[in-house]
């Protein structure tokens, strides 16, 4: 199977995608591409996001959808448990990551580009990540990753949306939400250190440098 990634290094979802491929050693290609309304980028996206993974079968996209494509196609370094109560504890922490930290944050992503956040909004969105958190707390484990002994997608999918949220979180409020649940710092500072994720978050800081230069 011949695959593409479309996407760009400075987005966290694609970061997902591409760690996943890394980890299980999938040979792939990189297409540089924003997200995009062109009727062209539509077919492959429906919504116009990255990332999108293109097979000789046609494109996926939604991170999770193209996660569990991977994850069945490619089972041979799993990224999932066996087990299947324990796949869907998995995706539990993924989901309620997605759904109930990053959801509330990302409403103020408009920081990130210099927009006026609204103070309905700012409010809201603390207690409502707080909540979400809690729930993260109830549901890791780290020993020494998020679900248990074995490194899983909730790990890659948890991480890189911190690596926003925590973006987000400290220029809204100053606030670091690493720190509400009891060992979180320390399973992310692990995951910083994995070899994929150095070469991602490298690829990362690379492409955005060069949008800022060019911004200049
Ligand atoms: N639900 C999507 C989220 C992907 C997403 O929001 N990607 C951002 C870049 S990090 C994007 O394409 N934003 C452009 C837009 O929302 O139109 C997924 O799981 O892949």
């Amino acid at each position: 199977m011949n695959l593409k990634l479309y996407g760009m290094p400075q987005s966290n979802y694609f970061n997902m995608v591409k760690h996943a491929l890394h980890e299980k050693g999938i040979a792939y290609e990189f297409v540089q591409v924003r997200p995009n309304q062109e009727p062209e980028f539509l077919a492959k996206s429906p919504m116009g996001k990255v990332p999108v993974l293109e097979t000789d079968l046609g494109c996926i996209s939604e991170t999770d959808a193209i996660l569990d494509y991977l994850e069945e196609a490619y089972p041979q370094v799993p990224l999932l448990p066996q087990d299947p109560f324990a796949r869907a504890k998995v995706r539990q922490i993924m989901k309620v990551q997605e759904l109930y930290v990053e959801t509330p944050i990302h409403n103020l992503v408009g920081v990130i580009f210099g927009r006026e956040v609204a103070a309905h909004v700012k409010e809201a969105s603390q207690p409502a990540a707080r909540k979400g958190l809690a729930a993260l707390g109830r549901l890791a484990k780290f020993q020494p990753w998020l679900a248990g002994s074995e490194f899983t997608l909730a790990d890659i999918l948890v991480f890189y949306s911190f690596t926003l949220s925590n973006r987000i979180a400290g220029m809204v409020y100053q606030w670091d939400p690493l720190q509400e649940v009891p060992g979180l710092s320390a399973w992310y500072q692990r995951m910083s250190e994995r070899e994929v994720t150095k070469v991602i978050l490298a690829d990362s800081k690379a492409a955005a440098d060069a949008q800022a230069a060019r911004a200049k």
